[in-house]
């Protein structure tokens, strides 16, 4: 594929004014006319062609002006179709007729077959896989759509907007016609025909509109949508009272299919999900995944307005509707859960995802400048960092100047496709804050790195903060600019309570927020009448690396005093960082671990303390990842010696405090019928949370057997499986268990996942020869993606022993995997493989067993576009 660039941008020659869909739908042959009327944008030379994209394309029919299109006015390929000779001023009509093949079509791109039902992804550029069309983002019309299906089979005929009508059409076939008045690319074009059962509802609108609610899931999963129509319900009410934004078509779809390459897709009316986004009842779903239910209709919903009544100009313009909807549905989160743990949970998965792209080969800023490959900028630095930079525009403006910003932006663009520049802009202009330098958030690639050096001076009762900011290199980014980093703090007295700056110098400071703009930059407090201990970046007001070294006393002072939540978890966080990378150190040289005492008191006070909620306590036993020990650590990784550091740290955890995690683990024990509440599930996390420290002491299956046995709901079920798998994988306890699992859910391909993941982790060498006869077992199935994830993209993301395996197998392993699927699903193909995005920072033994396999891709005769561009970005 060729560099697209940014700075290449300029609008379509044509004007779309309508386009008219007709699909004659069949499994192997389905027919496709596209009416669309054009009109020449002024100003366009005379003589330009008309030019539409297609994918693999066979053209069977085009005529002009509803006259048969003579053979010298087009070219035609299958990427390509160029139309020569058109009228100069009056609009015009062209009619593209393809026929394309539905059930071959195992991308997963444009109209595809899954578990017999018609369904479309068009995201980014699918849409030029049904039929030739502008297919970019900035060109936007209403659309008609009919679509023809046999009877039999298809009594859905679903498409976006609002029905028309229906009947029958000839024998045996029937016909329903929609019409979407909302302008709007092709991308967020949608259509599914099958046979499915329905879970319906109303929603009636802040302004006394009623719309339609329904969820199509496979006939007997109607109880499994109760829980995702409940999330719809609470997400549109929702975005009219934060954002005044209300719903704006008499009807709104939902169907979940089995064979999605991604989570869900926001198509205008008809959102399309991936099956594992809807469906929950407690005895199949973690509260996980009812969190992740939730956030993800929200998420799509959100989209409504923000991607699809203000859609993004180009491709480059993704974090625009991507990264502010996840802002949105992460501040919906917040306000139906705990606000402090969901921030929590945020920033954990920002920097196990983010901040490791950010430091690797595909570090990209938030706005990329050039992409080979659309899809492989789909990333956690668009989507989180995205939402990150938003939320850092709500830090500077406030609540009420964000909101007002937001209503500009509304106000200046509905109906339009737009830029970063104009969103920027309107909090601008809402507000009088000059954002330039704010901006270079979306230019620079790189996590900046803040360090902080405090002093304070009794006699002269001033405290002076002293920041340096340092944005690393990326590639195709050597230097870099200062940016504006807004920081929030408290200075907290010795006694706990905040001490109110009265005066300070050396920069702005409003409120509780700092900003930092320079390189370096001195803040002096005066007035402060003792020693405080500065919390920085609270909430994780920035997503940058701090280099603070703050002591273990004042650390441990903030995980006792701050009034922020978020800011106690991150302080014993930091206070355990330190312990944990010692621990992998030890560990690597051979030496016994030591473990300091003033964590694990700390991490035990914590726990015990019953006026802290469940929840919050959960997260902060759940100490750093393997991956987030590495990240910090920075290069020369031995993941073997990292799991053992890690592991002697929870063990040593685990027997100080073994009194009080047996105290929460039979306390906790289950009351009452299951409610996927964030109070029951912050109960379950913690009660899991114990069960694991516990048999970290006891080093015996006995209790998690027990457990297992016990448990009523899917989230302590699964746990007891993983604390069986992880600790004690050949014990007979472990053995039955799985089986017992798997015979159990053995119709429920979903649950089943869950069993595929939770043995693809388990840690150490034996990790491959697991993966690779569960690829052999009858339940998998290497055609679709959530299984492929849930197996090798689980080994591959989350067994850092087992995957890195000092001799290189697993590297070959998922090497082997990608050229396999790579021909038949490229999507899948490249997001599996950037699973090794941070090879470089491994030891050398390792390192160099990656890159062999690395190699191996690149020297594979037909890598598709997506493999190639990810492929060849992390070995340059
Ligand atoms: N917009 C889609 C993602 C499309 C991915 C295309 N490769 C889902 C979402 O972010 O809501
Ligand atoms: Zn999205």
């Amino acid at each position: 594929g060729q560099v697209i660039r940014l700075a290449d941008y300029s609008p379509a020659d044509f004007v779309l004014e309508r386009t008219d869909l007709t699909f004659e739908l069949d499994p192997r042959s389905t027919k496709v006319e596209a009416r669309l009327i054009f009109h020449r944008r002024p100003g366009v030379a005379a003589d330009a062609p008309l030019v539409l994209d297609g994918d693999e394309l066979s053209l069977s029919g085009l005529l002009i002006d509803q006259a048969e299109a003579e053979a010298s006015r087009y070219t035609v390929t299958p990427d390509r179709l160029e139309i020569r000779d058109l009228p100069e001023e009056s609009p015009f009509e062209i009619t593209v007729v393809t026929i394309i093949d539905p059930e071959s079509n195992t991308q997963l791109m444009g109209l595809y077959r899954t578990n017999g039902v018609y369904c479309t992804q068009c995201e980014a550029e699918g849409f030029r896989r049904i039929t030739y069309f502008p297919d970019r983002p900035d060109v936007l019309s209403p659309f008609t759509i009919t679509i023809i299906a046999e009877k039999a089979g298809n009594p859905l005929l679903l498409s976006n907007g609002n029905f028309l009508g229906g009947g029958n059409y000839d024998e045996g076939r029937h016909f329903a016609a929609w019409f979407d008045p909302h302008p709007k690319p092709s991308y967020l074009f949608a259509l599914v025909a099958g046979d499915l059962g329905v879970v319906e509802d109303t929603f009636t609108t802040a302004s006394g509109n009623e719309v339609a609610l329904k969820i199509y899931v496979e006939h007997g999963n109607e109880p499994r949508a109760a829980y995702a129509m409940d999330a719809l319900k609470r997400s549109m009410k929702w975005d009219e009272e934060r954002f005044g934004r209300e719903y704006d078509l008499n009807i709104f779809q939902i169907v979940a299919v089995s064979d999605f390459n991604m989570g869900a897709m926001e198509n205008k009316g008809l959102n399309v999900f991936n099956d594992k986004y809807v469906l929950a009842d407690p005895e199949t779903a973690t509260d996980a995944d009812y969190a992740n239910i939730e956030a993800i209709i929200a998420h799509e919903y959100f989209h409504n307005w923000t991607g699809n009544r203000i859609t993004c100009r180009d491709w480059f313009q993704l974090c625009l509707k991507e990264g502010l909807t996840v802002y949105r549905d992460h501040e919906f989160s917040a306000d139906q859960r705990s606000r402090a743990v969901k921030r929590i949970a945020e920033v954990r998965h920002l920097k196990a995802e983010q901040f490791a792209e950010d430091s690797g080969p595909l570090a990209h800023p938030v706005r990329p400048e050039t992409y080979r490959e659309i899809n492989n900028f789909y990333t956690t630095t668009v989507y989180e960092k995205g939402s990150e930079v938003t939320r850092m525009i709500a830090t500077l403006l406030g609540d009420d100047g964000f909101r007002k910003g937001m209503d500009l932006y509304f106000e200046r663009h509905d109906g339009e496709a737009a830029t970063v520049e104009d969103f920027v802009k309107s909090f601008e202009d809402a507000t009088g804050r000059d954002l330039s330098q704010f901006k270079l958030w979306y230019s620079q690639a790189g996590t900046p790195l803040v360090t902080v050096s405090t002093a304070y001076d009794a006699a002269a009762r001033t405290f002076t903060l002293s920041l340096e900011q340092m944005v690393p290199a990326t590639p195709g980014q050597s230097a870099k600019q200062p940016m504006h980093i807004p920081l929030k703090f408290a200075l907290i007295g010795e006694n706990g309570g905040e001490i109110a700056p009265t005066a300070v110098s050396g920069g702005e400071v409003s409120g509780d927020v700092l900003h930092l703009t320079e390189r370096s930059q001195t803040f002096t407090f005066t007035e402060v009448p003792d020693r405080p201990v500065l919390s920085l970046n609270r909430g994780f007001s920035a997503p940058i690396n701090l280099s603070f070294d703050q002591s273990g006393a004042d650390l441990a002072h903030i995980a006792r005093h701050d009034s922020d939540l978020f800011a106690r978890w991150q302080a014993l966080s930091d206070l355990a960082l330190p312990v944990l990378n010692k621990a992998a150190n030890d560990a690597r040289d051979g030496k016994v671990v030591s473990v300091d005492p003033a964590l694990v008191s700390a991490l035990i006070e914590t726990l015990a303390n019953d006026k802290l909620e469940p929840a919050f306590r959960a997260q902060a036993l759940s100490l750093a990842s393997e991956a987030d020990i590495a990240r910090e650590l920075g290069g020369n990784n031995n993941p073997d010696a990292i799991h053992a550091g890690r592991n002697a740290v929870l063990k040593a955890v685990a027997e100080k405090g073994f009194s009080t995690f047996e105290r929460l683990y039979k306390e906790l024990a289950p009351k009452g019928v299951f409610a996927p509440d964030a109070a029951g599930a912050g109960r379950r996390a913690l009660r899991n949370v114990a069960l694991t420290y516990l048999a970290h002491a006891e080093e015996s299956p006995a209790r998690a057997a027990e457990a297992f046995a016990e448990a009523d709901n899917m989230t302590e079920l699964a746990h007891a499986l993983t604390v069986l798998a992880h600790r004690f994988p050949e014990a007979d306890e472990t053995l039955a268990a799985l089986a017992a699992f798997a015979t159990r859910f053995d119709t429920n391909p979903l649950v089943l996942d869950k069993w595929f993941s939770i043995q693809a982790t388990i840690p150490g060498e034996a990790a491959l020869a697991r993966v690779e006869a569960l690829m052999k077992d009858p339940r998998f199935n290497a055609q679709n993606p959530n299984r492929v994830r849930a197996l090798v993209g689980t080994f591959a993301f989350a067994n850092p022993t087992g995957f890195n395996r000092v001799d290189g197998a697993g590297y070959r392993l998922l090497a082997d995997q990608i050229l396999a699927i790579d021909p038949r699903n490229p999507q899948l193909a490249a997001r599996l493989l950037t699973a090794m995005r941070s090879w470089r920072s491994l030891e050398p033994v390792r390192a160099e067993a990656a890159k062999a396999a690395l190699g191996k891709i690149t020297g594979a005769k037909q890598l598709s576009a997506d493999v190639a561009d990810i492929v060849e970005r992390m070995l340059k």
